[in-house]
């Protein structure tokens, strides 16, 4: 089936896993849609303007981090190494790190092939020594990596936290298969946010500008684009909030009236105060993050913190 998509004038399929993901969550109790489904074209716009919110530490602190432990990170890593990145997006965090490390090849690997081939041109034209090997995939899966860094030492990147996203069982599943798809011997820089004070966390995704609230209100105006939904916008409520048990960020889309609606033509109905659980992001203690790591079967040889120890940056060893 092709649909329009608002804005930008192309013409998309429609992904039959978005289709299938939205009908089964919306219909399951509680209600959950996977925060996988928030990156179209306008929820990257929006994701990138929520790393520019005051309230939105993460990027900035893991920037600072890359700089300060970059020559570091340089020194444990080996001559002519590939840098595989693992949902490389914009590769916007990808300069700080090449211009330390200096490897030999950039293997940049994301599932949507609009942004890569336009960042792996970035980085090449900016790095004209390094080759760069662009790779679309999903690195959920075993990554085939490029016949040219077959023999190259493998220096897998990870940042943002995005192994937030994954509740633990699912975060040790992708480290395994990274270290999978990198190979023994290999190694891991690795983004991973910490446990803090909610009155940081839960306004780190409930910013003053209401940008978080747009990025998840944005998911329901994909379904209403890409699935044929009448879902009514405006009965919806962007809400932060802490899960202390499991030690996570939850964001959820809450109903300020009874609405009913319809997806695909099925028919919804949601209740005054009822939720669609859209978004985890896990945080990790010191020791829970190594942990985590030696968990998926890497062990950690390096740590770097902010002196508020808001975020890690940790190096592991396959
Ligand atoms: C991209 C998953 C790391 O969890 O902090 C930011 C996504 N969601 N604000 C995060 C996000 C709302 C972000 N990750």
């Amino acid at each position: 089936m092709l649909k329009q998509e608002a804005g930008d004038g192309e013409h998309s399929l429609v992904d039959p896993q978005f289709r299938s993901d939205v009908l089964e969550g919306l219909a399951r109790r509680p209600r959950a849609i996977q925060a996988r489904w928030f990156y179209d074209r306008r929820g990257s716009e929006l994701f990138e303007d929520i790393t520019d919110v005051p309230e939105y530490y993460p990027t900035r602190v893991e920037a600072g981090l890359l700089e300060s432990a970059g020559p570091e990170v340089a020194a444990l890593s080996a001559d002519g190494c590939a840098v595989v990145e693992f949902g490389s997006g914009s590769s916007a965090k990808t300069p700080a790190l090449l211009r330390h490390v200096r490897p030999a090849h950039y293997v940049p690997i994301d599932i949507s092939g609009d942004f890569l081939r336009d960042s792996a041109r970035g980085i090449a034209k900016a790095f004209p020594d390094i080759a760069v090997h662009p790779v679309e995939a999903n690195f959920m899966d075993p990554v085939p990596l490029p016949d040219a860094v077959a023999d190259a030492p493998k220096l897998g990147f990870f940042p943002g936290s995005t192994i937030g996203n994954l509740t633990a069982y699912a975060a040790v599943d992708l480290l395994r298969t990274m270290r999978a798809s990198l190979g023994e011997g290999s190694r891991l820089l690795i983004g991973i946010d910490r446990i803090k004070d909610p009155a940081v966390l839960v306004p780190a995704y409930d910013d003053a500008q209401g940008v978080t609230a747009a990025f998840n209100l944005n998911l329901l105006e994909r379904i209403n684009r890409e699935l044929d939904g009448t879902i009514p916008i405006d009965a919806f409520r962007h809400e932060a909030r802490w899960n202390d048990e499991i030690a996570r960020i939850e964001m959820h889309l809450v109903a300020t009236r009874d609405t009913a609606f319809t997806v695909e033509g099925r028919d919804f109905a949601i209740a005054k105060g009822e939720s669609i659980h859209t978004e985890n992001s896990h945080k990790y203690g010191p020791r829970d993050a190594r942990a985590l790591l030696r968990a998926g079967d890497w062990m950690p040889i390096g740590e770097w913190t902010d002196a508020d120890n808001r975020f890690a940056l940790i190096l592991a060893e396959a």
